[in-house]
This record gives C-alpha cells, sequence and structure tokens, in this order.
C-alpha cells in the first residue's frame, strides 16, 4: 500500500445523488472530532512524527487540513456568488513549512476546522440542487469543477489525511 494514499485516490463516476451528497455532509461534519480523537493523546514528540519517511509531521498534516480547508470554504462561497469564478491556487507544500504549520499548537487548528466545519456543514445543507450545479475554474487544471463534485473530494480529503494519522499511530503501536 501506497503509505501517501491510505484510502485510495477520490473517485465519483457519473451523476452524484443527493443521498451521496448527504453522506459526504455527514462526513465533513464527523471529522473535526476524529480528528481531535485521533491526536488527543499524542505527545509533543508524537506530533512532531513524520506520518511517513520525507512526509509531512502529524502537527503540519492538522494544519494543513484546516489551511485547505479554509481554501475550499472560500472556493463554495466564490461560486456561489459569482459566476464560474476562477480560483486562485496556492503552493500547499510552500505552506505547510511556514511556522504556524510546523510549530503552531495543534489545539489552534482543531478549533479553526470544528468551526469552520460547523459554518459549511451549515452553508452545505442549504444548497439547493442547482447550488450544487454551480462551477468554478482551476486555473492550473484548466478545469471546470462543480461544486457537488467539490464536495466529494473535501470529504475524501479529510479522511485521506485522518488516515494519515492514524495508520502511523497503528504502525507505530502508539
Ligand atoms: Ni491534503
Amino acid at each position: 500500500m501506497d503509505a501517501r494514499y491510505p484510502i485510495g485516490h477520490f473517485e465519483s463516476n457519473g451523476a452524484i445523488t443527493s443521498a451521496q451528497r448527504a453522506a459526504w455532509i455527514e462526513e465533513l461534519e464527523q471529522l473535526p472530532s476524529q480528528l481531535a480523537a485521533a491526536v488527543n493523546d499524542l505527545s509533543q514528540e508524537q506530533l512532531n512524527t513524520p506520518y511517513r519517511e520525507e512526509g509531512w509531521t502529524v502537527r503540519q498534516v492538522i494544519h494543513h487540513i484546516a489551511d485547505s480547508h479554509m481554501n475550499s470554504y472560500t472556493r463554495f462561497k466564490l461560486a456561489l456568488t459569482e459566476d464560474r469564478p476562477t480560483i486562485r491556487p496556492y503552493y500547499e507544500d510552500r505552506w505547510a513549512e511556514l511556522a504556524d504549520t510546523t510549530t503552531a499548537p495543534i489545539a489552534l487548528s482543531l478549533v479553526l476546522i470544528k468551526a469552520l466545519h460547523e459554518r459549511w456543514v451549515i452553508l452545505l445543507k442549504t444548497m439547493s440542487e442547482a447550488d450544487y450545479a454551480r462551477t468554478f475554474f482551476h486555473p492550473e487544471s484548466e478545469k471546470t469543477i462543480a461544486l457537488d463534485y467539490n464536495l466529494g473530494v473535501y470529504a475524501w480529503h479529510g479522511k485521506h489525511h485522518l488516515a494519515h494519522i492514524t495508520k502511523l499511530a497503528e504502525r507505530m503501536g502508539w
């Protein structure tokens, strides 16, 4: 198994049903408490352990989720209020090397992710079928992305990074 992709890549084929969306929203809703449970008992040394060789530390993974999901939330709001806006890509690997990500207490991002996901879920639960069909343009991939697909991507993204932490803890016998 590739330690980088413990749950595989995101896959979505064909139409996305409202039941599928509801399941993804539920996953986003549960992520903050699952993350908190995964890191609650870890020591500073454990938090500073890379989840794989050459990989981010557990601390960086937690702060990265906050960075990434703040960007995603903004993209949802842009797409809901503008016509196919071009979103702003960023270098997530460089963000992850900044001091707030390498050294800040993870409690800060756990609170941030919890509050952010609560707002995100309120928004997601009130979005109509037409809202989920709204899109943004990603200038790097040059793809037009619909919000229902992007919901799936970020439900996957949360589970993907959660699995980095839980698999590491399993391997290390923590
Ligand atoms: Ni990521």
